[in-house]
């Protein structure tokens, strides 16, 4: 395994029709959004006021997506979209149709975070549901058109569940933000481990809010799936600090260790993306970015995220493995335990 990030790799799939943009001269971030943002303009389907905060996968060539979408009657529900290019999306009118093992009808009251996640032949949706309180819904699904929902993995409250696209120890890894009922005033990244996905144990602390970086000072939550590169666990996730205005959510990148990703190795202290652009400062609410996929290619190290804008548009970023990866060693910044495995 190499440590240096001029020869870190994504260790995966190619994907060459993935979205992509080179970084604008003069740019000096280490992660540059795309020239035609948002990607999903307001009211983009009937009966749907704001799409964002949505999950994005290759299939069969083409692209799918779970997106968040805010009605007219402002309760969020979870649509299929379709895309050739994964920049413009055919989304549809109707609901994803979730039934339970039996095929019954089975539908979260809301629904609203997706993340989409493939492990082994099967693609996994996680989001934040009613049980009683916020909670984390899962649904698996095959083909994209039949969605089982299986039993909810963890108990009120708690959000931001994200799935390892591997297992881990030959179980399921996932990684979730316990929290409150309401816009949560603090929160930690955790992991938990499952073999079958309905039992869930083994519960670890992954990493602290805070530290240098205030735009974390708040609460943190996962972001897209970590994806595997040699060096680590690459995830990004959101970092949240709060102003006489408000909440700010930022985007932050963080290396896990590979066979023990309750263990942080790089954590950057600097966000990588914060909200600078008239569709990430102002919109139902401001001053938000929230990824929630990446789309990415083995075999050139390029990284496209799609995040939330403003908890109305979606807007589509890049990086390359090798700059985020060096960014974030640079900047890296040990946080209380968060290199330990997170027991106690
Ligand atoms: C969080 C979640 C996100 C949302 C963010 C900013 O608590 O509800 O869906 O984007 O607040 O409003």
């Amino acid at each position: 395994m190499s440590e240096s990030p001029n020869q870190v790799k994504i260790i995966g799939a190619s994907l060459p029709n993935m979205p992509w943009e080179e970084k604008p001269e003069g740019y000096r971030g280490p992660v540059w959004r795309h020239s035609a943002n948002p990607v999903i303009a307001r009211n983009p389907v009937k009966g749907i006021a704001r799409i964002f905060n949505s999950a994005v996968a290759p299939y069969e060539g083409k692209f799918v997506g779970v997106f968040r979408a805010e009605t007219v009657n402002g309760r969020p529900h979870l649509h299929l979209g379709w895309s050739d290019d994964a920049l413009h999306w055919q989304i549809e009118e109707e609901r994803i149709p979730f039934v339970d093992e039996s095929g019954k009808s089975y539908m979260p009251l809301y629904a609203y975070d997706p993340r989409l996640v493939k492990v082994e032949d099967t693609y996994y949706i996680i989001w934040c549901t009613d049980f009683y309180g916020a909670s984390l819904g899962l649904a698996k699904t095959k083909d994209f058109k039949t969605f089982v929902r299986m039993e909810n993995p963890f108990l009120p409250f708690n959000r931001n569940g994200v799935l390892f696209p591997k297992k881990i120890h030959g179980n399921f890894a996932m990684l979730s933000r316990p929290s409150d009922s309401g816009h949560t005033p603090f929160g930690d990244i955790f992991l938990s481990e499952s073999p079958d996905l309905l039992y869930w144990g083994k519960h670890r602390h992954v990493m602290s809010k805070g530290g240098h970086g205030w735009w974390q000072a708040l609460k943190i939550g996962g972001g897209p799936a970590p994806i595997e590169t040699t060096i680590g666990w690459l995830m990004f996730y959101h970092g949240v600090t709060q102003t006489c205005n408000g909440y700010v959510y930022s985007m932050g990148s963080v290396i896990l260790d590979k066979d023990e990703p309750s263990k942080v190795k790089y954590r950057c202290q600097n966000y990588v993306l914060t909200p600078e652009e008239w569709y990430e400062e102002r919109g139902f609410v401001d001053n938000v970015i929230f990824p929630c996929a990446t789309l990415h290619d083995a075999d050139t190290g390029r990284i496209a995220i799609y995040y939330g804008a403003a908890d109305t548009y979606v807007g589509l970023a890049y990086t390359t493995v090798e700059e985020i990866v060096a960014y974030t060693i640079e900047h890296h910044e040990t946080l209380g335990d968060d290199a330990e495995l997170g027991r106690l």
